[in-house]
């Protein structure tokens, strides 16, 4: 049995619950509920709030957990960072009202700065050698410098409307964040094996999730254009059509150059191009 802690309610609740679906792991959700029982794995979850997700891990109360990098960074405990699991992207940036006019991180020297991240935005002055207060709060960071409570701020950013809605502008992005898998550093071998057969579901499901299946039509005489046009997990799977001079052309595009590779295919003469979600992906 392995325990895994998820954040009870917010940001990465749904994408950790998701990802555990896509593995084929199911748990119902926690509402109301500290502790629940995997149906098919040999798994507990445990519901926490991510800030103490850090500590259960080093403690050992829980063997491995979801939770962004900026709170594993943030927490200082020793844990190890095992997977990254690319949802919950952001970034800690550094942000000053929109008039101001920035010079640079020395801007910050003397300044009073509000931030729910001590820890990160310390290591960011000390390498940029500026001497600034930090103002720690835990919530609603965005209104200190509108209250007068700090010059700038440190916090987490997305789509930035927040800051734009509170008159700020971000100045720097002093680290980029995704969710990740932690685990404890001393598990048993019994833990470590469903740790490994947790990871190797979880790539199959990220690179399913990256990939795109693609079935095209081409004349013969155009075929070799077609095939060095596409990347394929080994080479492409060509079949023979039942009409003659024709073969239908099957490989997996990865998402970020999928747009470009179709126009090219088009361009080459594929035709009755099909693209197909991938169920699960094992390279
Ligand atoms: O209750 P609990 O302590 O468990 O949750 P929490 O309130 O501390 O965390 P939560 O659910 O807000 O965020 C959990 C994690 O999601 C964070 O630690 C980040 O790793 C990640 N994440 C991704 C974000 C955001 N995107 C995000 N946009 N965390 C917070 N925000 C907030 C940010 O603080 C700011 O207030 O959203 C606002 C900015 O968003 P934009 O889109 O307006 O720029
Ligand atoms: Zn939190």
């Amino acid at each position: 049995m392995i325990r895994l802690a998820i954040q009870k309610s917010g940001r990465l609740s749904e994408g950790s619950l998701e990802l555990l679906n896509d593995c084929g792991i199911s748990v119902s959700n926690g509402i109301g509920r500290l502790m629940t029982q995997a149906s098919n794995f040999p798994m507990e979850v445990l519901f926490l709030r991510d800030d103490d997700i850090p500590q259960y891990v080093q403690d050992g109360v829980a063997d491995i957990g979801i939770l962004g990098q900026n709170v594993v960074v943030e927490k200082e405990r020793s844990i190890d960072e095992v997977l990254a699991l690319g949802f919950s992207r952001c970034r800690l940036s550094l942000a000053i009202p929109k008039n101001e006019n920035y010079n640079g991180p020395r801007w910050f020297e003397g300044k009073n700065i509000a931030t729910s991240y001590p820890v990160i935005l310390q290591q960011f002055l000390d390498a940029n050698k500026v001497k600034a207060s930090i103002h720690e709060i835990s919530g609603s960071v965005e209104i200190a410098p509108g209250i007068g409570l700090a010059e700038g701020i440190c916090d987490i950013v997305s789509s930035g409307s927040t800051l734009f809605s509170n008159g700020l502008k971000e100045v720097e992005v002093i680290f980029r964040s995704e969710a990740v898998l932690v685990a404890n550093s001393s598990l048993s071998a019994e833990k470590k094996a469903l740790l490994d057969k947790l990871t190797f579901r979880i790539n199959a499901v990220r690179q399913s999730r990256n990939n795109k299946y693609v079935l095209l039509n081409a004349p013969d005489d155009k075929l070799q254009d077609i095939i060095s046009i596409l990347p394929g997990v080994k080479s492409p799977t060509i079949v023979p059509l039942a009409m003659k001079g024709w073969s239908s052309v099957h490989s997996v595009i990865s998402e970020d150059k999928f747009w470009e590779i179709i126009d090219k295919l088009r361009d080459a003469g594929a035709q009755g191009i099909l693209i197909l979600p991938i169920e699960k992906m094992i390279v």
